[in-house]
């Protein structure tokens, strides 16, 4: 196959949507930089000290591993810099993270989880970058939350990076979703998966069965659906759950299966589940939609959830379209 770059990739695909200008090339090369960066301290680590914890706690209450903290810092560092910015949110970051006056702005706003998977390192596991675009609205200097907060229909870009057997990345930016090979002989990521598309039935579900007594009755209801041997398969589902949301989510992109993470009662502070509207749900809904897959909470649409707060947390069902929407049956039964 000839060896197509997402630069080139782009400028190929440039032609039929709106960002027919470079600086949304260069946004885009700025944050390939920061993925390389990332996945060159992710594959040593152990060898050097960024294994364990650094002590400290983010935003959400977690344990900060030292390799978020660098790989958030990487992020942060080069796309203030990338020129085409008015804001960056980070699911490390309480508030916004404005661009320095030294630098020049732009009109998008980059909201991203820098190591999702992050607990996974120091057993060697699969984590990723995810990572979401949108324009800023009009309104403002783009400084503002309500210039930024939008629904994940907005946004022009998503994707992620896999930091796996090789470092990969999958975008979107509404013209089908593309996957790259890090070929590290020449520090490039090469066109590998054109056009991606989730098989419409899947047969896998991914999900943490632990759980299972601070569930709903939809929930469980639809957990046991797919390792019923009574469903449209006529056999279960095979269960696959790393424990890290990009690596099962890449899984199930490429197989056909079912993520689910959904509401719980363990943690009264975190009513809607663990994961993140903003920085996970919304850009890995836009990459399924893309691939011709579904997102939902349970409700309706992840796509169209319109963000109260940054850091909004949201059940999560996403994966191929006749799975989510058993999901989407099952909940709207339970609510007649
Ligand atoms: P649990 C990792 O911490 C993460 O945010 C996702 O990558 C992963 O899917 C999820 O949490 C795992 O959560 O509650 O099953 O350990």
């Amino acid at each position: 196959m000839p060896q197509i770059t997402v630069t080139e990739h782009l400028l190929l695909h440039q032609k039929e949507s709106p960002m027919a200008t470079g600086r949304f090339t260069r946004l885009l090369n700025e944050l390939i930089l920061a993925a390389k960066i990332i996945s060159r301290e992710v594959r040593k680590a152990g060898l050097v000290d960024v294994l364990g914890f650094t002590g400290e706690v983010n935003v959400q209450g977690e344990q900060v591993q030292k390799l978020d903290e660098y790989a958030n810092k990487v992020l942060i560092h080069r796309m203030q810099r990338a020129g085409v910015l008015c804001a960056i949110a980070s699911e490390e970051n309480a508030d916004l993270i404005l661009i320095p006056d030294t630098f020049p702005k732009g009109e998008y706003f980059l909201i991203f989880d820098p190591l999702d998977g992050s607990s996974n390192i120091d057993a060697n596991v699969n984590v990723g970058t995810i990572f979401s675009i949108y324009r800023a609205k009009d309104s403002g200097n783009g400084e503002r939350l309500s210039d930024l907060l939008q629904k994940g229909s907005e946004q022009v870009a998503a994707g992620y990076f896999l930091y796996g057997t090789s470092t990969m990345m999958v975008y979107t930016t509404g013209s089908g979703v593309h996957g790259f090979t890090m070929d590290p002989s020449v520090g490039e990521f090469l066109l590998s998966h054109p056009d991606i598309r989730i098989p419409e039935t899947g047969r896998v579900y991914s999900v943490n069965e632990a759980y299972w007594h601070y569930w709903d009755d939809a929930t469980r209801e639809a957990v046991a659906y797919f390792k019923s041997p009574d469903n449209t398969r006529g056999k279960p589902y095979s269960l696959r759950y790393i424990g890290s949301l990009v690596a099962d989510f890449h899984r199930n992109l490429l197989y056909g299966g079912i993520f689910l993470y959904p509401a719980d009662v363990r943690d009264p502070k975190k009513p809607a589940g663990k994961l993140r509207l903003l920085c996970e749900a919304s850009p890995l809904a836009f990459v399924c939609q893309q691939a011709g897959g579904a997102a939902t909470d349970g409700m309706g649409d992840i796509l169209d959830i319109e963000p109260q707060e940054l850091h909004q947390r949201v059940p999560l069902f996403i994966g191929s379209k006749n799975d989510v929407a058993k999901v989407s049956e099952i909940y709207a039964k339970h609510r007649a």
